[in-house]
């Protein structure tokens, strides 16, 4: 699957810190070394709607690694999918009438123009479950093969027993775990499984539904979990430095994909860093398609909202935060936009590589984007007061703002 068109990274003086970032694994900061390319792993969207400013708020956590990693002068190599057939997709294709490839590649067209106006940079690799198929099965095969996963009327399981660290990605309890997984795709309570938590692998083809050849494991199609997992062993090989994704994939998602890589390949772990973001939520409760409750980017950009402002709300947030998305979160963007283009449209003004530094100690620090935003604050407050004689310094502003924050002045 092709990805969208990368916005340029403009290089800054100098060079920026290694990235110190909450780990939900260890519960701890560590700082990522990576090699001179640094490894990232992002979930991407199922595609039965439009992008929401939760999900834009996510895909801006992990565009600022990529931003920070660039400004350490390393490559980024970044795959991120598109689970493109899956229960909810399936159900709402079939709620509306709609064919569901036809849903899906119009969701993930537009995905790809928001990514695009909000300067996300583009995944290398942009791949779909159903393009994956084939690299899939023989992972649940050898995984069948060795023990670690069992059929259950023609559906697959992984054991989750089979991994020495399961539950090392979430560090929950027994009955959260529980919960969680029932809520989110898992079927704890269907009869004859070893083990409750057990996710399925692949499911045998089901009247009505879409289904692939699977080889010696019959026609079927693959379940969530090991989609990301096959994706990412292709592309990025055990031990990449990221996943990431929105906090409510900590569990069961990122716990079973750990599991099942380490049990595929043997090592420990499959990412350095588990890495999640806040959720967004509106009217009090967390945004989400199957409760309708969306503010869609595509929607806020039809109704003339510049897309700089919309990343500036964001960035306004820190990326771990819960946060509430109102009309006020918005509008100071707009103001701060303004305020922003006023004070590097100057044909000169105060010296800005201090301000440089900050925002490079700001992001370095677990992605703190407010405390960024408050340093261009405080830059633009004092240049819009006086009058400064730097000629260099509205230049190096914008592409400060532009490099490591993704706004375009
Ligand atoms: N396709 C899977 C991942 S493999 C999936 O979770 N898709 S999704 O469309 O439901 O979500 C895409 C990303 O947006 C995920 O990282 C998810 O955690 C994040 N996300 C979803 N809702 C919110 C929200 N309200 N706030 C912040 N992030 C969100
Ligand atoms: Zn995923």
């Amino acid at each position: 699957m092709h990805a969208w068109p990368a916005s340029e990274v403009p290089a800054l003086p100098g060079k920026g810190r290694d990235l110190q970032i909450h780990d939900t694994a260890t519960q701890g900061t560590i700082t990522l070394a990576p090699g001179p390319v640094a490894r990232i792993y992002v979930c991407g969207i199922t595609p039965y709607d439009a992008t929401h400013i939760g999900h834009a708020a996510t895909y801006n956590a992990f565009d600022l690694v990529q931003r920070v990693w660039l400004d350490t002068k390393r490559q980024v190599h970044y795959v991120q999918n598109v689970t493109d057939v899956d229960d909810p997709l399936l159900e709402r294709a079939l709620r509306d009438g709609h064919d569901w490839t036809e849903l899906a590649e119009r969701e993930t067209a537009l995905f790809r123009e928001d990514m695009t106006a909000l300067r996300m940079l583009p995944p290398q690799h942009y791949i779909g479950a159903v393009e994956a198929i084939p690299g899939i099965v023989p992972l649940v095969e050898r995984l069948r093969d060795a023990g670690a996963a069992y059929e259950l009327d023609g559906d697959v399981y992984f054991s989750v027993e089979s991994d020495a660290h399961f539950g090392g990605v979430s560090n929950l309890d027994a009955e959260a775990m529980r919960l969680l997984s029932a809520e989110r795709g898992g079927d704890p309570d269907r009869p004859g499984k070893k083990n409750p938590l057990d996710p399925m692998l692949w499911m045998a083809a089901r009247p009505g539904e879409p289904s692939w050849d699977g080889g010696s494991l019959g026609r079927g199609r693959p379940g969530w979990h090991i989609e990301c997992v096959a994706i990412a062993l292709d592309h990025l090989g055990m031990g990449f430095d990221i996943q990431g994704g929105g906090s409510d994939l900590a569990f069961p998602h990122h716990e079973m994909g750990a599991s099942h890589a380490q049990v595929l390949t043997g090592e420990f772990p499959m990412a350095k860093a588990y890495v999640h973001a806040g959720m967004v939520a509106l009217h009090g409760e967390k945004m989400s398609k199957s409760k309708g409750n969306l503010v869609f980017v595509s929607a806020l950009r039809r109704a003339g909202v510049d897309p700089a402002a919309i990343r500036l709300a964001l960035l306004s947030h820190h990326y771990r935060a819960d946060w509430e998305w109102t009309d006020d979160v918005l509008a100071e963007a707009v103001a701060r936009l303004e305020r922003w283009r006023a004070a590097v449209s100057r044909p000169d003004g105060l010296p800005a590589d201090a301000l440089v530094e900050e925002v490079r100690e700001a992001l370095s620090n677990d992605l703190d984007a407010p405390a960024a935003l408050a340093a261009v604050d405080r830059w633009v407050d004092a240049q819009n007061a006086s009058d400064g004689d730097d000629e260099s310094a509205p230049g190096l502003v914008s592409r400060t703002v532009d490099a490591l924050l993704g706004v375009a002045l």
